[in-house]
C-alpha cells in the first residue's frame, strides 16, 4: 500500500521559527545545484551570484512576486505563455504536482492568503459573504509580510464576492477588480476608477506604477500579488489576440471517458461534451493568457529597470485547475488532477534551481511559511500554519484536498489525499456527512483516471481502505503540524 506514512516529516524546520539559511540542510544543496544551472541574468550578475560570499547570508530579504492566474489547468496551457516559460520554468522550478487544496476560488485564494486549510479558515465556498467578510486580513501573508516591513501591493482579483468598495486591509496599495475583461471599473488605493479597453494592461500599468513607487526605498523589500482574470469564464481575448493560432489539442484518453461506470453516479450521469464547445473554450482560454504572458513580461521588464528581478523571489500559479471534457466533465471542483492540479513554477535566482522539474507535492497554502521563512519575518501567529516552506529540506508525503458544498453549485462535497503516485476519493452526503463513495487511482499505471481501482469489479487489485479512510479523517479536522 503506498503512501502510509502519515503527515510530515520536517517537523524541526518549522517555519515560525525561522531557520537561517546558513543552517538549514538542504540550502547548502540548492546553491550547488543552483551553481551549475543557468538562468536568464546577465552574465555578471549570474557570476556575481554564483560567489558564496558571506554577502549572501547578509543579503537583504527578498522581493516576493505573485502571480496567480484564474482557472488555469496545467501543464499545457503554458505553451502559449513564452515569457513564462522563459522567466519561470527556464529560470526557475516547475512543480509537476503543484495543486491547490480547495480547487474553487475563494476558498483557494483565502488558504493562499492565510496559509490555512478551508476546513480552518471558515471560506468553504463561493457566495458566503459573512465568512469572507469575517475572514481574518491580518492574518494572512500581506498582514504578516507588512507589519515585518514590507511595502505590500495587490492588483487584480482579491477574495472574488468583496465588494469593490471595501478596500482590503495590509496593502499599501491596491487596484482591484471584481472580474472582466473588459472596461472594468477598479478600487485604486480607495477611489473608483472606470476602465476602457482590456484589463491585462491595466494590471500591468497598475503593477508597474507600485513597482515603481517601491523602488523609491531600495531598502524596503516589497510583496506584490498580481491575481488576473484570465483564463476565467467568458474566456474573452484582447483584439490582439482573438484569432492568435493555438496549438493542436491533444485528446487525452479521459476525454469524454469512454466508460464512466466505475466512477460516482452524478460524473456517470453527465452528459458527454460537445467537441465544438470543447475547442472553443481550449482555444478562447489558451488566447486570454496569451495577455497574461504578455503582463507578465512587462512587470519582468520593469522590475529589470529597477534592477530588481534577482532579488525577488516569484511563483507563477492558478486558484485552481479546469477539466476540458475529460471523464466527461468541464469546469473545476472536481477531485480530478486537470481540475486540483495548477501550473505552480517558483524562481529566485541563486536560491532555488533554475530549469529543473520538482515531483515534490506542494500547494497555495505552502505560500505563506515560504514567504515568512525567506523574508526572515517571524511574526506572533493567531493561529497555526497549515502549509510547510517550499524551502523545507524534507516534503509531505501526502496531501489534503478537499470540497465542500458550495452555494453556487450542486456538486456533493468530497475529501481526497493525494500521493505523488496514487490518489484516494471520499464523496460525502451535503446534509448527513456519510461517504457516498469511493474512489482510488493508481496515477502510475493509470495517469489519466480512468480506472477506479474500488470499483472495477476486480477485488484483487484494491487498496486497503481503512488506513486511507483513517488518513483522511484525521486530515480532513487537521491544524497546524498535524496537517499532512
Ligand atoms: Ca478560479
Ligand atoms: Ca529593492
Ligand atoms: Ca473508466
Ligand atoms: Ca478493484
Amino acid at each position: 500500500m503506498l503512501g502510509e506514512e502519515s503527515g510530515r516529516t520536517h517537523g524541526a524546520t518549522r517555519v515560525c521559527r525561522r531557520v537561517p539559511f546558513t543552517t538549514a540542510a538542504g540550502f547548502a544543496v540548492l546553491v550547488l545545484v543552483s551553481a551549475l544551472l543557468t538562468w536568464d541574468l546577465p552574465k555578471e550578475e549570474a557570476i556575481a551570484d554564483e560567489s558564496p560570499s558571506p554577502a549572501r547570508v547578509a543579503a537583504p530579504p527578498p522581493n516576493i512576486l505573485i502571480i496567480n492566474t484564474d482557472d488555469q489547468r496545467a501543464p499545457e496551457t503554458l505553451a502559449v505563455m513564452p515569457k513564462v516559460q522563459r522567466l519561470f520554468q527556464g529560470g526557475g522550478t516547475t512543480y509537476q504536482n503543484g495543486m491547490v487544496s480547495t480547487p474553487l476560488c475563494c476558498p483557494s485564494r483565502s488558504s493562499l492568503f492565510s496559509g490555512r486549510f478551508s476546513h480552518n479558515t471558515g471560506i468553504l465556498g463561493n457566495g458566503i459573504p459573512d465568512a469572507v467578510a469575517a475572514f481574518d486580513q491580518d492574518s494572512t501573508l500581506q498582514g504578516y509580510l507588512q507589519d515585518g516591513g514590507y511595502q505590500t501591493a495587490m492588483v487584480g482579483k482579491y477574495l472574488t464576492t468583496v465588494s469593490l468598495m471595501n478596500s482590503p486591509k495590509n496593502w499599501d496599495h491596491w487596484a482591484v477588480t471584481t472580474g472582466g475583461y473588459v472596461n472594468v471599473p477598479f478600487n485604486v488605493n480607495g477611489t473608483y476608477q472606470s476602465t476602457s479597453g482590456y484589463v491585462s494592461q491595466y494590471m500591468a500599468q497598475y503593477s508597474k506604477s507600485f513597482l515603481e513607487d517601491f523602488e523609491t526605498s531600495d531598502d524596503k523589500p516589497w510583496l506584490l500579488y498580481v491575481a488576473p482574470q484570465a483564463p476565467h469564464w467568458d474566456y474573452r481575448p484582447s483584439p490582439k489576440y482573438r484569432t492568435a493560432p493555438v496549438p493542436e489539442p491533444v485528446k487525452p484518453p479521459s476525454w469524454n471517458e469512454p466508460d464512466t461506470t466505475d466512477k460516482p453516479p452524478w460524473v456517470q450521469w453527465h452528459p458527454d461534451i460537445a467537441e465544438a464547445d470543447y475547442l472553443d473554450v481550449r482555444a478562447k482560454q489558451l488566447r486570454t493568457l496569451m495577455s497574461v504572458d504578455d503582463m507578465t513580461g512587462a512587470i519582468f521588464g520593469q522590475m529589470s529597470q529597477l534592477n530588481e528581478t534577482r532579488d525577488t523571489l516569484a511563483i507563477f500559479m492558478s486558484d485552481n485547475g479546469y477539466l476540458w471534457a475529460e471523464h466527461n466533465l468541464d469546469g473545476k471542483r472536481y477531485p480530478y488532477m486537470e481540475s486540483t492540479e495548477v501550473p505552480f513554477i517558483v524562481r529566485w535566482p541563486g536560491h532555488i534551481p533554475a530549469g529543473v522539474e520538482s515531483t515534490q507535492l506542494v500547494s497555495q497554502i505552502d505560500l505563506l511559511p515560504t514567504a515568512l521563512e525567506v523574508s526572515g519575518v517571524s511574526p506572533q501567529l493567531t493561529y497555526p500554519l497549515d502549509g510547510q516552506s517550499l524551502l523545507s529540506p524534507t516534503s509531505r508525503a501526502v496531501a489534503l484536498q478537499e470540497y465542500f458544498k458550495s452555494n453556487d453549485s450542486a456538486l456533493a462535497p468530497w475529501a481526497a489525499i493525494r500521493g505523488e503516485t496514487w490518489q484516494y476519493i471520499e464523496w460525502y452526503d451535503a446534509d448527513s456527512g456519510g461517504i457516498t463513495f469511493r474512489e482510488y487511482y493508481d496515477l502510475t499505471a493509470d495517469p489519466y483516471q480512468l480506472v477506479n481501482l474500488l470499483k472495477d469489479g476486480d477485488e484483487s487489485n484494491d487498496p486497503r481502505v481503512a488506513p486511507l479512510k483513517e488518513q483522511l479523517t484525521a486530515a480532513r479536522i487537521c491544524s497546524g503540524e498535524d496537517c499532512p
